[in-house]
């Protein structure tokens, strides 16, 4: 079976306060490997598809706004159970409950601009993977040191 993916990206603020390297080192050193990754400036129209469950939220006119006012860096991770560890690698939706240690404990204060997105779940991450990125863009490889880092 293949490896569990997931969606993660940097969101505007986080590329304006130069935290592209920062989260790639986290999940790098993590042992996750990176299989796809691009610098993009997302259309309010992608946004509203990729965060649709929210659409009837009052925030989610200003989360379309803010998620479209620069450039974002998005990403596919791969490796064992990356769905639920990237979620807590990324911390608590608001920053202020984010524990010391997480990407949003670390960088973030408001829920408006928390830095990064993570796939909530196994199939959010399927979908979000096709909506962001064309399969060829997926890249399939091994890493060398796999062994050392997979019993
Ligand atoms: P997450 O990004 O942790 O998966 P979510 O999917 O519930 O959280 O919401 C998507 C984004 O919407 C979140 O990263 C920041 C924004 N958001 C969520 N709840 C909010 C709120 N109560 N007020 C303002 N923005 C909010
Ligand atoms: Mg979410």
């Amino acid at each position: 079976p293949r490896k569990e993916r997931t969606f993660i990206a940097v969101k505007p603020d986080g590329v304006q306060r130069g935290l592209i390297g920062e989260i790639i080192k986290r999940f790098e050193a993590r042992g996750y490997k990176l299989v796809a990754g691009k610098l993009l400036w997302a259309s309010k129209d992608h946004l509203r598809n990729h965060y649709k469950d929210l659409a009837d939220k009052p925030f989610f006119n200003g989360l379309v706004d803010y998620m479209s006012s620069g450039p974002l860096f998005a990403m596919v991770w791969e490796g064992k159970e990356v769905v639920k560890m990237g979620r807590q690698m990324l911390g608590a939706t608001n920053p202020l409950a984010s524990m010391p240690g997480t990407i949003r404990g670390d960088y973030g204060i408001d829920v408006g601009r928390n830095i990064c997105h993570g796939s909530d779940a196994v199939e959010t991450a399927n979908r979000e993977i096709a909506l962001w990125f064309k399969p060829e863009e997926l890249s399939d490889y091994e890493y060398a040191n796999k062994p050392w880092i997979y019993e």
